[in-house]
């Protein structure tokens, strides 16, 4: 168990079960979280028996945002430096070998929204609440937000969002591909572990190529990114999780991956 302020973290069955614990604040996102959760992102990309992490928050938030009262004190090149902060946090999520799974349990507004968004996958409660809010404040967002949404929802969406502020519920965001799954609240960790123990079972490195592939894949053209596809393909394909998955398959049994 690794000692934080701000997060919780767990590893268990080979999943790392991250939880950003500031209830009192609607998880916003500080300094300090944001340092925790580079730290513990690192460790869960160098860790041989992590597979998957789940990210979620404590309380009725998943995260609020960036904090709001930390950024009014900011003067405008330290408000720079924030923002070049969170988007190492953001890509280093986003470019982790193991696949991360956010279970976005309630509030998920500004910077809580961009953290989902890097994320893998979004399973949601159908409590919880998207949206992109900072033009109420006098900024835009800043972690990535108006890069990642309009890649996920359409160039069209984001703007509308953006430049509205509105909030969405789960099943509108379900709705625009902002997330993929929207489950009773008290069901969503149970199935964001069971998601990540599945896809935890699958061969490692064919999942972290697949990753690989569709997250360079996307900011390519198609020519550049199918070539990109044959180079991750290539490297699955020369691994010896390859000839066990296949091995295994014909001889009607499970296989046996050894990240290798
Ligand atoms: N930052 C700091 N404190 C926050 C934040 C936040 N983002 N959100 C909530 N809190 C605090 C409140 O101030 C309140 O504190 P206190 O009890 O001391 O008054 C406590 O959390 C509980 O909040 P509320 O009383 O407001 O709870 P409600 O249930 O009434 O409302 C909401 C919950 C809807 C989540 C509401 O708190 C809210 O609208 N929060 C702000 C949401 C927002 O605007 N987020 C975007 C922030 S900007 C951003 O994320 C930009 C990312 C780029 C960073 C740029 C760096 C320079």
């Amino acid at each position: 168990m690794r000692d934080y302020k701000t997060i919780l973290f767990e590893e268990r069955d080979g999943i790392g079960f991250v939880t950003i614990n500031r209830p009192d604040a609607m998880n916003a996102l500080n300094g300090d979280v944001l340092d925790e959760l580079a730290d513990v992102f690192a460790y869960i990309g160098s860790a041989d028996a992590i597979r998957a992490a789940i990210l979620t928050g404590t309380g009725k938030a998943f995260v609020a945002g960036a904090d709001i009262a930390h950024m009014r004190t900011l003067a405008a090149a330290e408000g720079r430096d924030l923002i070049i902060k969170g988007q190492r946090v953001m890509a280093l999520i986003e470019n982790t070998d193991k696949p991360v799974i956010a279970a976005v349990n309630g509030y998920a507004l500004g910077g809580g929204c961009e953290l989902a968004m890097a994320c893998d996958i979004r399973l949601a409660s159908e409590k919880a609440l998207f949206g992109q809010p900072e033009v109420n404040l006098g900024i835009i967002p800043g972690f990535g937000g108006t890069q990642r949404l309009p890649r996920l929802v359409g160039k069209g969406m984001a703007k509308y969002l953006i430049m509205s502020a509105e909030t969405l519920r789960a099943d509108e965001a379900l709705r625009i591909g902002l997330v993929e799954k929207v489950l009773p609240p008290e069901q969503l960790l149970a199935e964001a572990e069971k998601l990540a123990k599945t896809i935890a079972s699958k061969a490692p490195i064919a999942v972290k190529m697949a990753k690989l592939a569709i997250n360079k894949g996307v900011s390519l053209d198609l020519d550049s990114a199918v070539a990109f596809e044959a180079e991750a393909f290539a490297g699955a394909f020369a691994s010896d999780d390859r000839v066990e998955g296949m091995q295994a398959f014909l001889e009607k049994r499970p296989a046996d991956f050894k990240n290798k």
